[in-house]
């Protein structure tokens, strides 16, 4: 058996990585158990306001951090949002664009698709959930030295990191909402966010309010997400 720790591959050291080995039975096992898992998560708009530990919310982004991104450049920001006075700050100013939006800048079939969801331009959640996520895409970055370099697929890496941020809420036992007020940059204003950051989505994070009630909506099934070429 080759137990090489390391080898160089054109001058860059690489490390051997190991996946633990399971049997085909307990891959599918597992693998239906965490569909089931994941079916039971729920966008929601109703929240507790009971303080959840900050330790869960240090461990959820850090699980969304091991996220891939182009050439691993891992270019984002969670910011971490429990300050009340910033809270209700986004909230008012989350609000207005959402006025503007559902009032003028939604299209009618926008506002139709919408209907079965029970939205509006009220975002109560904004100040009850005990922690606002708001996560930020870097356009680019700077080096130690201050010069500008690139990032790659920014799109791309932020909205999988964003799927591993919801995932490990779901995992953590807590609710969130997938909110894009917008247009957005009155995010980046109140945290003072530098110039290469951009909002892309926020979540507020915290318990279900109880009792919860969610659209009756379902999920595609299988035969209409995937096809299969065999
Ligand atoms: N940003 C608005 C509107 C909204 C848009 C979509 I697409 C949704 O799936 C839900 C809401 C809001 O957050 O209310």
């Amino acid at each position: 058996m080759d137990d090489k720790k390391h080898i160089f591959i054109s001058g860059f050291k690489h490390i051997a990585y190991k996946q633990e080995s399971i049997s085909e039975k307990e891959m599918i096992e597992k693998s239906k158990t965490f569909f089931q898992f994941m079916d039971k998560r729920r966008s929601v708009r109703e929240f507790s306001d009971q303080a959840v530990p900050k330790e869960v919310i240090e461990n959820i982004i850090k699980a969304a951090s091991t996220s891939p991104s182009g050439a691993h450049k891992q270019p984002w920001t969670f910011c971490v949002v429990s300050n009340p006075e910033l809270k209700s700050k986004i909230r008012v100013a989350a609000e207005k664009e959402e006025r503007e939006s559902y009032q003028n800048r939604m299209s009618d079939s926008w506002l139709k698709d919408l209907e079965p969801l029970g939205t509006d331009m009220n975002k109560p959640f904004l100040e009850i959930a005990p922690y606002l996520i708001i996560v930020f895409k870097k356009a680019f970055d700077y080096d130690q030295f201050g010069k500008k370099t690139n990032n790659y697929y920014v799109n791309e890496s932020i909205g999988l990191a964003c799927g591993m941020l919801i995932t490990a809420i779901h995992n953590a036992g807590l609710a969130t909402l997938t909110h894009t007020p917008s247009p957005m940059k009155f995010l980046a204003k109140i945290l003072n966010r530098p110039e290469n950051e951009r909002a892309f989505l926020l979540l507020p994070v915290g318990y279900l309010k109880q009792p919860a009630f969610v659209p009756d909506i379902h999920r595609k099934n299988l035969g209409e997400v995937a096809e299969f070429y065999e």
